[in-house]
C-alpha cells in the first residue's frame, strides 16, 4: 500500500486567456487568486461584484509528480478525490481519467494504466458551474424554480454544489471551484482496507453488539488474517479474499462501556476501533449511546423529543451554515473556535442546514468530542429540484456515500431530507399552478431516493422528511402550526409581528426562528475601509450607505432592524449605538422566545435559533459574526441556555416565576424576588425556599398583578441560590425599553491586577442595562458581556481570551443602554 498525497502547489490556468497562477491544494480558485493579489478580498467593500467573472470562467489545475517503479508495481492504482467543486474532468498524462459532477461525492478513479515511471502530470479541468447551470436549465421541459437573492447566480438547484455559493439572504455570491478535501494516488500491491463500518446495538443485559462491515480491496485472491481491537478486546479472524472488492462481516460483543452523552448530560467517551490486515490498517472512533426521536401523538398534537440513553433531551442550539463562503478559508482552528463557542453557550445541538454542505470530518469529530448532537439535513434548500434520471442517480450516489461516511459519528442524531422544500412547492407561480407535478418530483427525490436510502442504510436513526415538517407524509404548514413536528417560526422577522407573538405559540420543536443584527463596529470598519486601505468616509458609516446595504442580503433587513428599534427603544443617537442596540434587540427577541418555550417543556422540547455564524461580514441573524467574535446574542444565549435557569412568565396580569431544570435530579435553593428601581432603590418582595423538579419547568412563585402605575420606574429581579451554591438570576421589564425612566449611571471599573489583566470588576450606582465591554481592535472574549448591573452588585468579568495589557485595558469601550440616546 503506497499513499501519495497530491496536496501542495499546483499550476492554476485561466483557460480563456492562458494566464498562469498557482494554487495550493486544497483550495478554491477565488482564494488562490486573492492570495496572489490578482483580485481584491471579495469580503471587503463591494469587491464581490467585481469578481463575478471568476465563476463564469473555466480553470485548469495541474501538478507534475515523479513516480518510481516501486509505486507503480501494482495492478490497482487509484486517484482519490475527497471533495471537488464541482463539474470537472480529470486527466493523467493528458489521457482522461474521469469526470466529476457532484461536490458531495468522493471520487476514486482507476489510473493504473495511465501512469508511468518518471514525470507524470495530473490535470483537472474545472468547468464553469455557473454556465453549466444555465445550460442545464435550457434543456428543462418545465421550469424548476429556486428562491432568488439580491446578488446571485441562477439555477443553482441544477448543480450538486453547496447551494449557498450562489448567494443567499445572508451570503455573497461566490461561484468558486476547486479541490477541498484530500487528493491522493493510492497504489495497492496486495490488499487495502477501504472502509470500516459499524452498527451498534444495545443488548438486553447492557452489553453492546458491534456489527462490523469491513470493505477490503485485494489485488489477488489470498488468505491471511484480520485483527480487530477495541480497548482490551482483541479478536483475530481468518481473512479469505478474492481478487477485487470484498465485504467482511464480523460481530464484537462488548461489556461495561461508558456511555456517550450530549453536552450537559455527561461525558463523551470515545473508543478507538482498530482493524488491521497484513498490509494495511484503519482506525475509527466510536461512541456508545442510544438515540430515539419520540413523535408519539399527545393532547397537543405530535411532539418531537430526542431521547438519548433513555433521557429526554431538551435540544438547545442553533443552525449551522457553511463556515466561510470560500472553502479555501476553512481551518481546524476556526471549527474549534465556533464549536467551543457553542459549548460555552450551553448548546447541545446544531442543525447542519441543507443549503450548505455535509460538513468535514473535523466538524463531526469535534461534535463527537464535545457532545454536540447534529441534526443533519441533506443538501437541498429553498428550491424545487429536478427528478430526471441523471439527477436522481447523482443524488443516490451522494446519499449512499454521505450516510456511510457519517453514520458512525455518535453526534449525528437525525437525518432530514431538506430545508423548506415542502414550502417551496407553493412559493413559485409555476409550482402553484401545477403543484401535483412538482409534488411528484419532490416525492421521487425525497422519499424515493433520500428517505429510502436512509431507511436501508441507517435503521438506528430517525428519518425526518424535511425541516420544517409535521411528520411523515404530512405536507401541512409548519410555519404557522405549532402543534406538530418541527416548526420554522418566522412571523416576527419576515411578517413583522411583535416580539410578544413568540409567546402566542408553543412549538413542539422550533428548528428555525431568528432576528437580525449588525456585526460589530470593528468588523464593519474593516469592511468599509477595506482593512484600512481606504480613507474613512463618515458617510459610509450610516446604515443606509450603499456599502452597508451591500452587506445586507435580506431585502427588507435594515428596514426591519430600524423599525423594530423605534418600536422598543429610543432611536440611538449615533451609528455606533445603532449597531449596539441592533445586537441587544436581537438578543432580546431570542431570549423572549427561548425562555418562554423552555418554560413550556415538555410540550416544547427543542429550540435551534437561526443562525449560529456568518460566512462573510454581513448583517444577519447570526449570534457569532464573521471572524468568530460573539455578538450580544451569543453571550445572552449562554444564560438562557444554561441547564438550570429561572424565568418570568407573564400570564394575563400575573407573573409566574418558573425554574427550568434540564438535569436529571431536582434542585433546592433560595429564591429571592426584588423590585429594583432604575434610580437605584432595591425593595425585596419575597424570599422562599423552593425545589425545581428534575427535567421540568416548575412554577416557583406567583406574583400578583403589577398594576399600571410606575411600570416605567423599575424592573423585577429574581435570583436563585441552590443549596450547593449555584447562583442564577434573571430580570423582567414591565415596559418597553423606550418607556423606561433609566438614569445615567456611573459605572465603576476595577482592574484586578496591574499588567497583564485577566479580570475586572464592575459596579454601577443606578441600574445599567446591557453593559457591554469591547475593544476597538482586539477580539476579546469575556466570561460575560451585555449584562445588567444593579446597585450594590459587583460583577467579576474574566478575559477568557487570555489576559490583556494595561494599555489595552485603557482602550476598552464600555457602553450601556442609557447612553445611546
Ligand atoms: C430560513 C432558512 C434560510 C434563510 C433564513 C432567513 O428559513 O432556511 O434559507 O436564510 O430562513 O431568511
Amino acid at each position: 500500500m503506497y499513499h501519495l498525497s497530491l496536496h501542495g502547489n499546483w499550476i492554476l490556468k485561466r483557460t480563456s486567456t492562458g494566464d498562469l497562477y498557482s494554487i495550493a491544494i486544497p483550495n478554491d480558485v477565488i482564494s488562490a487568486l486573492y492570495e496572489q493579489q490578482v483580485i481584491e478580498d471579495p469580503y471587503l467593500g463591494k469587491n464581490e461584484l467585481d469578481i463575478q467573472w471568476v465563476g463564469t470562467e473555466e480553470w485548469e489545475i495541474e501538478k507534475t509528480i515523479s513516480l518510481n517503479e516501486q509505486f507503480l508495481d501494482s495492478n490497482h492504482i487509484t486517484l482519490d478525490i475527497e471533495t471537488i467543486d464541482t463539474v470537472a474532468r480529470i486527466y493523467c498524462n493528458e489521457r482522461e481519467a474521469g469526470y466529476c459532477d457532484n461536490m458531495f461525492l468522493r471520487y476514486s478513479f482507476d489510473v493504473t494504466k495511465l501512469l508511468h515511471v518518471g514525470r507524470n502530470t495530473i490535470k483537472i479541468h474545472l468547468y464553469s458551474n455557473e454556465k453549466i447551470a444555465y445550460e442545464r436549465n435550457a434543456t428543462l421541459p418545465y421550469p424548476i424554480e429556486h428562491m432568488r437573492y439580491p446578488v446571485q447566480s441562477m439555477h443553482r438547484n441544477l448543480v450538486r454544489k453547496a447551494q449557498c455559493h450562489s448567494g443567499w439572504d445572508w451570503g455573497p455570491c461566490l461561484m468558486t471551484s476547486g479541490v477541498y478535501g484530500e487528493i491522493s494516488l493510492n497504489s495497492t500491491k496486495v490488499e487495502r482496507i477501504v472502509e470500516v463500518q459499524t452498527l451498534l446495538q444495545k443488548l438486553k443485559d447492557d452489553s453492546w453488539s458491534i456489527g462490523l462491515t469491513i470493505l477490503i480491496y485485494s489485488s489477488y485472491a489470498s488468505s491471511s488474517s484480520l485483527s480487530i481491537e477495541l480497548g482490551y478486546i482483541k479478536e483475530i479472524i481468518p481473512l479469505i479474499l478474492k481478487k477485487g472488492n470484498n465485504s467482511i462481516h464480523h460481530t464484537l460483543i462488548v461489556k461495561n462501556v461508558d456511555l456517550w452523552w450530549p453536552n450537559g448530560y455527561g461525558e463523551q467517551p470515545l473508543y478507538t476501533l482498530k482493524v488491521s490486515s497484513v498490509n494495511d490498517k484503519k482506525e475509527k472512533k466510536i461512541g456508545f449511546r442510544t438515540i430515539e426521536v419520540d413523535t408519539t401523538p399527545d393532547i397537543y398534537g405530535i411532539g418531537m423529543t430526542f431521547i438519548v440513553n433513555g433521557i429526554p433531551i431538551f435540544a438547545k442550539g442553533a443552525n449551522w451554515i457553511v463556515m466561510d463562503a470560500l472553502p479555501g478559508r476553512y481551518t481546524t482552528e476556526r471549527y474549534e473556535d465556533l464549536l467551543t463557542s457553542c459549548i460555552k453557550a450551553n448548546m447541545n445541538m446544531l442543525r447542519v442546514w441543507g443549503g450548505g454542505q455535509y460538513e468535514t470530518e473535523t466538524f463531526y469529530n469535534l461534535c463527537d468530542q464535545l457532545g454536540i448532537l447534529v441534526w443533519q439535513d441533506f443538501m437541498f434548500a429553498c428550491s424545487l429540484y429536478p427528478a430526471t434520471p441523471w439527477f436522481l442517480n447523482s443524488v443516490k450516489q451522494e446519499v449512499l456515500y454521505q450516510i456511510m461516511r457519517l453514520k458512525d459519528h455518535p453526534s449525528i442524531a437525525l437525518w432530514c431530507g431538506n430545508n423548506e422544500d415542502i414550502g417551496a412547492l407553493t412559493w413559485f407561480e409555476s409550482s402553484r399552478k401545477n403543484r401535483d407535478r412538482y409534488l411528484i418530483d419532490y416525492d421521487h427525490l425525497n422519499e424515493g431516493i433520500i428517505g429510502k436510502t436512509v431507511k436501508e442504510l441507517d435503521p438506528t436513526r430517525k428519518w425526518w422528511s424535511s425541516s420544517p415538517s409535521a411528520g411523515e407524509s404530512d405536507y401541512s404548514d409548519c410555519w404557522h402550526d405549532d402543534s406538530k413536528g418541527d416548526m420554522h417560526y418566522w412571523s416576527v422577522w419576515h411578517e413583522g409581528k411583535p416580539f410578544e407573538s413568540y409567546k402566542e405559540i408553543i412549538p413542539r420543536f422550533c428548528s428555525e426562528f431568528g432576528f437580525q443584527s449588525f456585526p460589530s463596529l470593528s468588523l464593519l470598519k474593516d469592511v468599509i475601509t477595506c482593512n484600512g486601505t481606504k480613507e474613512i468616509d463618515s458617510a459610509d458609516f450610516n446604515i443606509s450607505s450603499s456599502i452597508m446595504e451591500h452587506h445586507q442580503r435580506n431585502d427588507r433587513g435594515n428596514t426591519i432592524i430600524l423599525s423594530t428599534m423605534i418600536r422598543y427603544f429610543h432611536l440611538p443617537s449615533t451609528f455606533d449605538y445603532q449597531i449596539y442596540v441592533s445586537q441587544i434587540q436581537q438578543a432580546f427577541a431570542m431570549k423572549t422566545a427561548i425562555e418562554y418555550w423552555r418554560s413550556n417543556r415538555p410540550r416544547c422540547m427543542g429550540t435551534l435559533y437561526w443562525q449560529l455564524q456568518d460566512n462573510w461580514p454581513v448583517a444577519s441573524w447570526s449570534s457569532i459574526e464573521y471572524g468568530g467574535k460573539w455578538k450580544a446574542l451569543q453571550y445572552i444565549a449562554k444564560k438562557f441556555y444554561q441547564p438550570l435557569h429561572i424565568t418570568f412568565v407573564k400570564e394575563q396580569e400575573v407573573i409566574i416565576i418558573k425554574g427550568i431544570n434540564d438535569r436529571i435530579s431536582p434542585i433546592e435553593g433560595l429564591l429571592t424576588i426584588e423590585r429594583v428601581y432604575y434610580n437605584g432603590k432595591r425593595i425585596r418582595i419575597d424570599s422562599s425556599n423552593v425545589t425545581i423538579d428534575k427535567e421540568s419547568a416548575t412554577k416557583l412563585y406567583i406574583l400578583p398583578s403589577l398594576g399600571d402605575s410606575n411600570r416605567e420606574d423599575y424592573l423585577l429581579y429574581a435570583s436563585f441560590k441552590s443549596t450547593d451554591g449555584e447562583e442564577i438570576e434573571n430580570h423582567f421589564f414591565p415596559t418597553y425599553f423606550k418607556a423606561m425612566n433609566l438614569q445615567k449611571p456611573t459605572i465603576t471599573v476595577k482592574l484586578d491586577e496591574e499588567d497583564p489583566i485577566s479580570s475586572m470588576r464592575l459596579s454601577s450606582d443606578v441600574v445599567s442595562l446591557y453593559v457591554s465591554i469591547d475593544h476597538p481592535k482586539k477580539r476579546i472574549q469575556l466570561s460575560d458581556n451585555f449584562f445588567h448591573l444593579i446597585p450594590y452588585q459587583e460583577k467579576i468579568i474574566e478575559f477568557e481570551c487570555g489576559p490583556i495589557s494595561a494599555q489595552e485595558a485603557k482602550e476598552l469601550i464600555i457602553t450601556n443602554l442609557r447612553e445611546t440616546y
